[in-house]
């Protein structure tokens, strides 16, 4: 949302049970407004609903591994370089002696990019994996 983008206000009807719902998760998650908790919502379905449809998205993946798995580093490397996506930064962290942790922020088709989580993702010695879904939309 831009600075400059006015606010509107809608009035929306929901069952009793869906607002319940919403009010739990308002007060679980630690929101300010009922709104703010909706926009959050709609947002997430609208990037969502972008990588469905097979556009051009970003991404961030998020690793973590064993330093010492023979040949891992350079096997992560090599498929960054290998792919058709466009790799925009990468950030690697020594955790300790043994891990490191790395996020690598993408920007291509989604089911490239899903291509490329789940190729590293299931490379022996990372230890976890999680692709961050995000929208180049102003939302
Ligand atoms: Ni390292």
């Amino acid at each position: 949302m831009t600075e400059t983008e006015e606010i509107a206000r809608v009035t929306v009807s929901l069952s009793e049970g869906l607002l319940h719902e919403l009010d739990k998760r308002f007060v679980d998650q630690g929101y300010a407004s009922r709104s703010e908790l909706v926009r959050d919502m709609i947002r997430e379905k609208l990037v969502e609903e972008q990588w469905a449809d097979g556009g051009e998205v970003v991404g961030v993946l998020t690793i973590s591994y064993d330093h010492h798995q023979r040949g891992l580093t350079e096997k992560i490397t090599d498929t960054q370089h290998n792919t058709y996506i466009n790799i925009l930064c990468t950030t690697h962290v020594h955790l300790d002696h043994h891990h490191c942790l790395e996020t690598i922020i993408v920007r291509g088709k989604p089911n490239e990019i899903e291509q490329l989580a789940t190729k590293i993702g299931g490379m022996r010695g990372v230890r976890f994996s999680k692709l961050t879904r995000a929208s180049m939309l102003e939302l």
